[in-house]
């Protein structure tokens, strides 16, 4: 329980994006990425500005529709998370508001209804996240606080430019893992009080039922993992105690389960990363085992929130580094054996059933394995007339059917795959240039292919 008064979320964690004085309301604290009430630095800090400024708190969450191309899958999946999330608020007596329509305006309408005294929201690197950041800074006059909820080692701090590779960034974040890889606080209780906000759950069933009905389906809801952050932690604990001995050597091999099933849980925030390292280090303080999980929990996913950050053509080739630009760029004109257009992607139409399975894979279960989608994206470059239109193209479909597709480490993984970011140059070949290349070869020497192409035959037709 916090001392009266005193914020016990690490100040690093947070930064004032204005200088506004503090008003008499409540404390609103923006949901978006970071969707738990459980281990959540964002709503600890409202919570304890409010006690601290003697008001409540109160949870808002903007519910857009078509957030950059998200579908059914995406919107079943996130607004079920969210019904669990109000339902552990209202526990706590702090209210929980859907509001819809642009953020922009839609928020600062919030605040004045509300006659909020402070606005706290969380670190985003995504391009549409600053924007609607930014809007919203231009209407209030009250103070806004962004906390960095989603990472162990706040972007910022771990930072302060793009980094080379996981090589650059690893060291900076070993030195500073102490300092924040910290246990959570209690989230502070309230009193009931009559006047909250909360909006009439009678909107919130007409918000839900108008977004489902504007919906594409073409990617539908996925029923082998429940969203909330209950079955996440759930699911995260049957992982370390049964399967993370397998990680190490297995977790490249898609016909073994041997990888956590934990991207959807940290895309929407159902679960903190920064929980998942402080359990996996209990249960293993002194062995190595857990540490290439950790190594992609920590590093590699925050080096993909540091890419996004400062990178801005991080969905572009411009935002390939220099060596990678000009080689493909010298290798713009080479013959492609093949050449499939996005429909005969979309529907795993090419000549490689091996790169038909992992589309399948992803159309029909909402996640591909993430050694296939290595292969799957490289294999887009090699078969489409441009890098352009191959980052496209996977950027595309990554979202569209990836139930944790539009995060960064989506466009980190397609930016890797496709334009060299992270990696290095290797031996020159046509089409690829320097990229580094892989093929079937390749992976039959790693894993069955044969059994995974058997399991995921494209069922839909
Ligand atoms: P595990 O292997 O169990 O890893 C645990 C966690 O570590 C993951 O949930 C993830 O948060 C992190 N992690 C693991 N591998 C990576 C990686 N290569 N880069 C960054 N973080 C990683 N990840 C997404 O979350 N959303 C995407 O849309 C996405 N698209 C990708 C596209 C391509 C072309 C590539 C090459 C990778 C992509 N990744 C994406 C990264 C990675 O493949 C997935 O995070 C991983 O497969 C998720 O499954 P898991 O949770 O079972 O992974
Ligand atoms: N964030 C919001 O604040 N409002 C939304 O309506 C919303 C929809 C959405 C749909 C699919 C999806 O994958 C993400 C979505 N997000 C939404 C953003 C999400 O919460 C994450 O913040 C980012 O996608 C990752 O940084």
């Amino acid at each position: 329980m916090t001392r009266s008064g005193d914020i016990s979320v690490n100040r690093e964690r947070t930064r004032l994006l204005n200088d506004k004085s503090y008003g008499g309301g409540p404390v609103v604290y923006w949901m978006s990425r970071d969707q738990r009430v459980s281990d959540n630095w964002a709503l600890i800090f409202a919570a304890e500005l409010a006690v601290k400024l003697g008001t409540m708190p109160v949870v808002v969450f903007c519910l857009t529709d078509k957030f950059q191309g998200a579908c059914l899958r995406h919107y079943d999946f996130m607004v079920r998370g969210l019904e669990e999330a109000e339902r552990k608020l209202a526990a706590r007596n702090i209210s929980f508001n859907l509001i819809t329509g642009n953020p922009g305006e839609s928020l600062p309408a919030f605040i004045e209804q509300t006659g909020a005294g402070a606005l706290v929201g969380e670190f985003d690197p995504l391009k549409i996240k600053k924007k609607w950041k930014q809007e919203v800074l231009e209407k209030i006059r009250i103070p806004f606080h962004e906390v960095d909820a989603h990472n162990i080692v706040p972007c910022i701090i771990a930072s302060g430019k793009q980094e080379f590779g996981a090589y650059t960034l690893r060291p900076k974040i070993g030195r500073l893992t102490d300092r924040f890889l910290d246990d959570f606080p209690e989230l502070p209780s309230f009193e009931k009080r009559s006047d909250s906000v909360a909006g009439k759950a009678a909107d919130r069933e007409g918000i839900k039922k108008r977004l489902f009905a504007g919906l594409s389906n073409d990617a539908g809801p996925v029923n082998w993992l429940e969203p909330g952050e209950d079955a996440a932690l759930r699911m995260f604990r049957n992982f370390l105690t049964g399967r993370l001995h397998l990680y190490g050597e297995k977790r490249n091999d898609p016909n073994e389960n041997a990888v956590s099933d934990m991207s959807p849980y940290l895309h929407f925030g159902h679960i903190s990363a920064q929980r998942m390292a402080l359990e996996i280090l209990k249960a293993y303080p002194k062995d190595p085992n857990p540490d290439a999980f950790l190594e992609e929990l920590i590093i590699r996913r925050e080096l993909s929130d540091n890419f996004c950050h400062y990178n801005t053509d991080y969905d572009s080739f411009k935002g390939f580094p220099a060596w990678a630009q000009k080689t493909l760029n010298e290798h713009r004109k080479d013959e492609r054996e093949y050449l499939y257009d996005t429909e005969q992607f979309e529907t795993g139409q090419t000549h490689d059933s091996l790169w038909n399975a992992a589309q399948m894979e992803m159309v029909n279960r909402g996640k591909m394995h993430g050694y296939m989608r290595m292969y799957w994206a490289k294999k887009i470059l090699e078969w489409t007339p441009s890098p352009e239109v191959a980052l496209e193209t996977a950027i595309y479909l990554n979202d569209k059917y990836e139930l944790d597709g539009r995060d960064p480490n989506g466009y980190a993984g397609c930016a890797w795959s496709i334009g060299g970011v992270h990696d290095r140059a290797w031996a020159e070949r046509p089409v690829y240039g320097k990229i580094r290349y892989m093929n079937a070869n390749g992976c039959r020497r790693k894993f069955d292919a044969d059994t995974y192409i058997r399991n995921n035959q494209d069922t839909s037709n």
